[in-house]
């Protein structure tokens, strides 16, 4: 840590390049972000298999499984249906929440993402 009255925090300005760094995606089994969860932290052009995933601490997959989601980031989320980024079927804008991808058509159904920042 620094030391104390170093000045502004260097996260804290108007730098965009940054605040990109920061924050989590978080992946939910259940609606209301109950059950499993499953989270990255922000990364540049970030691209995972979900097929390769599972809830923390489990072993059940988070293919086809994801039912609700939590972005504290500032990066565009894009989940696909298939493998390797085909077929999109839902976007998480910077610092959003969804309860219930039922609303949206991707309730487990999600099987690679992709995280632009
Ligand atoms: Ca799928």
């Amino acid at each position: 840590m620094g030391p104390a009255n170093a000045g502004p925090d260097p996260d804290a300005g108007n730098s965009g390049e940054r605040g990109v760094s920061k924050g989590y995606f978080c992946l939910y089994e259940h609606d209301n972000f109950k059950g499993g969860h499953w989270c990255i932290g922000a990364g540049r052009d970030r691209g995972v298999d979900l097929r390769d995933e599972s809830w923390a601490g489990t072993r059940r997959p988070v293919d086809n499984g994801a039912s609700s989601m939590r972005n504290t980031t500032g990066c565009h989320v894009f989940l696909f249906d298939g493998p390797r980024k085909t077929r999109l079927i839902y976007h998480a804008r910077p610092h959003s929440v969804d309860a219930d991808l039922t609303g949206n058509g991707a309730d487990n159904r999600a099987s690679s993402l992709l995280m632009l920042c």
